[in-house]
């Protein structure tokens, strides 16, 4: 029977089969990457609850406006949390194919699956990643559906997931606060809140020049907040060039999405990112997507639009949004494309 995982295909190859290999005018051109050491800005959020919350909402806000991506440090998520995280995500991808398979879905509507590549349904060519995706929120809810092996699987998940759920909603307050808006406004605007989470596992490639971890992508929720071990592999567009992100430990890379564009009316962008693989080392990340409730009405807040800002998004539903997304892959033209009021789109 052929691997439904790339992980049990990956390791008995030498070259990369015919179905990952992209099209030429769409290949990583990885010798045109910038490398940069300070390639996104680098925010310590120590002293946000006092003296420095000012200061720290102003960085948030530039970043959000030139970059869309920044990272944070001083988080107050103790190192042991995101070491056990990290741990046990490494740990379950190791496990035989029998034990991984138990999860695998090919369904994007099951809340609890193991995966392969994007959306095998719809997509044509394939990406070199496996993932478990995870709903987390509210956690009682989910849980119980989750890998129960390795045995500490559900408790290190959950304690992870409390705390980053917390981070989020500061930087939420923070990011609503930097666009002049009352400082629960995003909060509100998400209606009962959704958080969600990919474990990725990108094995070692043996032609990472044809191939992507990830295509270049937007992410369509709120905010995301991400994860990685120590081997690198993320990229982010700016200013017309693909620049790496070095791995820092216990960092969180924040990137706005979607509807934070839509919310800001554009003022804050949803940036493409994408990742790559390597040929010795297998990488892990582990985005969390801090979401809407799919019932959550979504719309450019009022306050930032008058008559030099008229609309550019309508109204819809986060659930609207969402069956888009899924439908149409990673493709580098955005979903939002098809939310803009007619007379910007
Ligand atoms: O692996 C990475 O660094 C990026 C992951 C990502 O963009 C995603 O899962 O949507």
């Amino acid at each position: 029977m052929a691997a439904k995982l790339l992980s049990d295909l990956a390791s008995g190859v030498t070259c990369v089969p015919s179905n990952y290999v992209r099209p030429v005018h769409d290949r990583p051109s990885l010798d045109q990457v910038e490398p940069s050491d300070h390639s996104i800005p680098l925010i310590n959020l120590h002293g946000f609850d006092g003296s420095r919350r000012h200061e720290i909402i102003n960085q948030i806000g530039l970043a959000c406006q030139n970059y869309g991506f920044f990272q944070v440090q001083n988080h107050a998520i103790e190192d042991a949390v995101i070491d056990n995280m990290l741990k046990v995500a490494r740990e379950f991808f190791h496990l035989p194919e029998s034990e991984r398979l138990k999860c695998f879905s090919e369904d994007p509507l099951k809340t609890t699956r193991l995966s392969t590549s994007f959306n095998v349904k719809t997509e044509e060519v394939s990406s070199w990643r496996d993932y478990l995706r995870l709903h987390c929120y509210p956690l009682e809810d989910y849980m119980h559906e989750w890998p129960s092996n390795p045995p500490s699987f559900r408790e290190d998940v959950a304690e992870y997931c409390r705390n980053v759920k917390g981070l989020a909603e500061r930087l939420l307050e923070a990011i609503s606060e930097s666009l002049g808006l009352e400082k629960d406004y995003m909060n509100r605007a998400l209606g009962k809140h959704g958080q969600h989470m990919a474990i990725n596992y990108y094995p070692p490639c043996p032609q990472p020049e044809l191939t992507y971890g990830l295509p270049g992508h937007a992410d369509p929720n709120v905010v995301t907040l991400l994860l990685q071990d120590d081997v690198a592999g993320l990229q982010v567009f700016n200013n017309g060039r693909w620049v790496a992100v070095k791995p820092m430990p216990h960092t969180f890379i924040v990137n706005i999405g979607d509807q934070i564009q839509v919310v800001s009316n554009d003022r804050y962008k949803s940036v493409l990112h994408r990742a790559v693989v390597n040929c010795d080392k297998e990488r892990i990340s582990i985005p969390t997507f801090y979401c809407p409730s799919y019932d959550a009405v979504m719309e450019p807040a009022p306050q930032l639009v008058d008559d030099h800002h008229p609309p550019l998004y309508r109204r819809f539903t986060y659930a609207e949004f969402y069956e888009k997304f899924w439908d149409r892959g990673l493709n580098t033209r955005s979903s939002l494309d098809l939310f803009k009021t007619t007379s910007h789109a």
